[in-house]
This record gives structure tokens, sequence and C-alpha cells, in this order.
């Protein structure tokens, strides 16, 4: 196993849900942190605990991965030592909305696609070459069951995760020969802030996707990252999909009422 001190991990979308887990159980394998996220408060009081309780150095940054300017200038000033990043967490991502296609918003369409692919590219974009100068480090990305096989009304949500399936695929054969690893964790319903983001604030409706079923927690999902990044030098995790026990696919979920 690999051991994770003083290893830099970059995880964006830190402040909730699946990235706030991994970067607690980063924390616990006594990495270094740079957490990214728009709510620059909650990654703040984050960062406040995880240095208290795991003697471990924490930077945060406020970042929109959807503004490509702002995630250039947030990595080029990072100091050198802080750019020696040895695995970059791609979480931030949402779903908005929950439409037939030919009823769905264009800007709920635009911001998906804006964060979950062209987010995903611009950070990547950003950090893979300090990985390929090194040669070395660790690709993350948190893709969904949803990027294997689609649903009733996740159209575009679906096509942006089939997108960065395909990016991961891709990404891997670019560093082949540069000692990268680049993993996709694929993760079925979880119970986060996801839902009630998708459903813009509708906390009943949010809680209804997990009605019963016992759902996967962030740890659940933040501990298959941590598998893939504590394999040894020579061992690639290629993808993990990771379900509740009560979820076969994307439509297939036993619920007990
Ligand atoms: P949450 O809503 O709990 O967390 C989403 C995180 O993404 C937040 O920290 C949010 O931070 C961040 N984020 C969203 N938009 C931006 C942006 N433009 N710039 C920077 N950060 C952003 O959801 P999850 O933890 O569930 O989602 C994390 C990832 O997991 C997503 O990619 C999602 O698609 C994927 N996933 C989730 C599943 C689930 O069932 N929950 C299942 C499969 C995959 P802030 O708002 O502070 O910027
Ligand atoms: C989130 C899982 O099935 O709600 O990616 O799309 S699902």
């Amino acid at each position: 196993m690999k051991d994770l001190k003083n290893k830099i991990v970059f995880i964006t979308g830190a402040s909730a849900g699946i990235g706030k887990a991994c970067a607690k159980v980063f924390a616990e394998a006594g990495a270094n942190l740079i957490l990214a996220a728009r709510r620059i408060e909650k990654i703040n009081e984050l960062a406040d605990k995880l240095i208290n309780h795991n003697k471990i150095k924490v930077k945060t940054v406020k970042l929109d991965v959807r503004n490509y300017e702002e995630v250039k200038n947030t990595i080029s000033f990072l100091k050198d030592d802080w750019k020696k990043i040895d695995i970059l967490i791609n979480n931030a991502g949402l779903a908005r909305g929950f439409a037939k296609i030919y009823e769905g918003k264009i800007e709920d369409w635009n911001e998906m696609i804006d964060t979950n692919i062209k987010g995903l590219l611009y950070i990547t974009r950003q950090i893979l070459p300090l990985m390929v100068e090194r040669e070395m480090g660790h690709v993350i990305n948190i893709g969904s069951i949803a990027g294997h096989f689609t649903y009733p009304f996740g159209n575009v949500y679906s096509a942006t995760k089939f997108a960065v399936n395909a990016l991961s695929q891709s990404i891997r054969m670019d560093v082949l020969d540069k000692g990268i690893k680049v993993s996709s964790i694929d993760p079925g319903l979880v119970e986060t802030e996801f839902s009630i983001v998708r459903f813009s604030g509708d906390e009943e409706k949010a809680k209804s996707v997990y009605s019963g079923i016992t759902p996967l927690t962030g740890r659940d999902v933040a501990e298959a990252v941590l598998f893939c990044a504590n394999r040894p030098n020579h061992v690639n995790i290629n993808n993990i999909i990771i379900t509740p026990l009560a979820q076969a696919s994307t439509t297939m979920i036993h619920r007990k009422e």
C-alpha cells in the first residue's frame, strides 16, 4: 500500500458531499490538501478542522471551475511547493433539472456542461502539465453510473458523465508514457447535496430520491477513491462503479416502502 503522508491532493468541490468526504479521508491518511470550491467559508471551516485534527497542511482556494481565467490564475499563483500536486480529484459537478429533453431548460444544460465537462477540462489542462513535468501523479475523476447507462430525464446530465468517462479513458492514453495514473470512480445514488441542487432547493423531492433504500454516503465513495490512490506504483485502477446494495442500474432500484 502506498504511503500518502505529505502527498499533495487537490480536490475540486470540497465544500460538500463526496469532495468533503475525500478531504477527510485523505487528511486521515496524512496527505496535505488543496481544497477548492465557490463557497470559501465552508472549505475554510473544513480546513481549520482538518489542520487541528490531522496535523496536516491545508490550502483553500475560492474557485468556480467554469471560469478558465480563474482556474489558470489559481494554479499559476500556487507557490512552487504546492504545485507538486500528486493527486487531482476532479469532483466538482452537478445535475440541474429533471425534464424530458424537449422540455429541458437551456440554462440547466449549459450549467451542467460548463461544470461537469468544461470545468473538469480546465482544471485538468492546468494541473496535468505539472504532473507531466514531474513524470508522476494521479488523476481521479468522479464520473457516475450515469456515465455508463442513461435513464429517463437523465439526458444531459448523463451525457456529461459519458463525456467524463470518455475523457478518463482518453487522458489515460495521453499520459501512458508519463508514469501518471488515471482512475474514474463512478457512483450510483449517494445522499449529498446533489439532489437538493438538482431540484433547486426542493428538499422533499430531494429526499424522495433515496426513499426506501440505504444510499451511499460521501465517505463510501471517498474510501473507494482512497483505495485507488494508495495502490502500489505499478497498479492503476481504471474504473470503479459503486452503488448502494439496493441499486442494480440507473433504473433498477429496490425500494422497501
Ligand atoms: P454536492 O452537491 O454535495 O457537492 C458538489 C460539490 O461541487 C460542491 O462542493 C460544490 O461546491 C462543487 N461545485 C459545483 N459547481 C461548482 C463550480 N462551478 N465550481 C466549483 N465547485 C463547484 O454533490 P456530490 O458530492 O454528490 O457531487 C460530487 C460529484 O459526484 C459530482 O461530480 C456528481 O456529479 C458526482 N456524483 C454524485 C452522485 C450522487 O448521487 N450524489 C452519484 C454519482 C456521481 P460549491 O457549491 O461550494 O462551489
Ligand atoms: C448521480 C447518480 O443516478 O442520480 O450521478 O444520475 S444518478
